[in-house]
């Protein structure tokens, strides 16, 4: 007999995945990756066998248990799988699926809700980032209706509140891990001539090396599909990605899902610059939520590779700036503490989130016999 795992299918902003009660999950960590990838179906390039959606955006998950934390409310794990390969990564964030994290503990009877607006507080366990979560609620769970769009997922829904509290230095020991706003590199690998460019390497919530798309003979327009095919550009891109990560005192990245790489070129709809992000392979629909806000941040600072191509408005008071990516832009509130001290910015946006299918994922018991 399988063993049956309670689950419920979530979209967390422009990403989705099974989100499961830690509890019903294995302790021992080795064992829960097995059922983890086992319920995703890799390493399968279609992940046939499973419940991914044969890419990266697809193929995530989400591990929610409650806290007993001071202040906290519930504690959540983001795992990572790439369809194709054989490990779970819980080291990044993911800002897109920790937006399903209280809709999924308010289905599943894990939050009691609070009147009709509530806000509750995440620990990430990935990194150790608090976020203050605000949701509208009809009947105790999360509002069905409502018009917030964010770009890359059709209609609207109930808009979800996300405040970052903690982000810099997430998986990388600071906010600007080379100690400096703006790196040089000498690019070298196998099939391909070697180049220099600058890059900046920075970490708000996401490791990123952020680099101008017409230095790696791209216009930062091109749509994924001509990026993904774009095998010389990705070659390229990767070893960038490889000699950076030692840069920031990653290691070798090679079999890791960061840094990851984000194209940059002038604005073209209005916003302060427009991305292109690997992740690190194939590139992203639109940007991942923390990548957004680390590009942010990076427009923020002086001496990065943004200066001179992104497009401002700072003033007094909250700086709203708007990061274009494939299929629109993603706009973020930062606040005056970024103004007072730009390594810390405090961040705010929206995002949306849905059950999808509420159920059990059936897992081969030679995998894992249940508890
Ligand atoms: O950067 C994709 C996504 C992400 C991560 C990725 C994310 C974030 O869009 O916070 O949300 O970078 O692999 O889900």
């Amino acid at each position: 007999m399988p063993t049956a795992i309670p689950c419920l299918l979530m979209r967390g902003g422009t990403s989705k995945g099974p989100f499961f009660n830690a509890a019903h999950l294995p302790d021992d960590v080795a064992t829960r990756d097995r059922v983890l990838l086992a319920a995703l179906g890799s390493p399968d390039r279609r992940q046939i066998d499973g419940l991914g959606g044969a890419h990266p955006l697809s193929s995530k998950i989400g591990i929610v248990s409650l806290s007993t934390q001071p202040g906290v409310d519930l504690e959540f794990l983001f795992a990572q799988v790439q369809p194709d390969q054989d490990a779970v990564d819980t080291r990044p964030n993911c800002g897109n699926m920790l937006a399903a994290a209280v809709p999924f503990a308010l289905e599943t009877g894990m939050l009691q809700p609070r009147g009709d607006r509530a806000t509750y507080c995440v620990l990430s366990r990935n990194t150790g980032m608090r976020t203050e979560i605000t949701v509208p609620l009809d009947k105790g769970q999360l509002a069905e209706l409502g018009d917030a769009h964010i770009d890359g997922v059709p209609g609207s829904a109930a808009p979800i509140e996300v405040r970052f509290l903690e982000t810099a230095g997430s998986v990388c020991k600071r906010l600007l891990p080379t100690g400096n706003p703006r790196d040089r590199f000498n690019v070298r690998g196998a099939g391909f001539a070697p180049f220099i460019l600058d890059a900046t390497c920075i970490d708000n919530g996401m490791p990123l090396v952020i680099f101008e798309a017409a230095h790696v003979g791209a216009t930062g327009y091109e749509t994924v599909a001509e990026l993904d095919a774009h095998m010389d550009l990705r070659r390229r891109v990767e070893a960038l990605r490889l000699q950076a990560a030692v840069a920031m005192g990653l290691g070798d990245v090679s079999a890791k899902s960061y840094p990851k790489m984000t194209m940059i070129a002038p604005p073209r709809h209005g916003g302060a610059l427009t991305t292109r992000s690997f992740i690190p392979h194939v590139c992203h629909e639109s940007i991942g939520v923390l990548a957004a806000v680390t590009v942010a941040t990076a427009i923020t600072l002086p001496g990065t590779v943004c200066d001179g191509l992104a497009v401002r408005c700072p003033g007094p008071g909250t700086e709203r700036l708007s990061i274009e990516h494939p299929s629109g832009a993603l706009a973020m509130n930062l606040s005056d503490a970024a103004a007072q001290n730009p390594a810390l910015p405090k961040v705010a946006l929206l995002r949306t989130a849905r059950v999808l299918m509420r159920g059990e994922v059936m897992v081969p018991s030679t995998v894992w016999k249940g508890p």
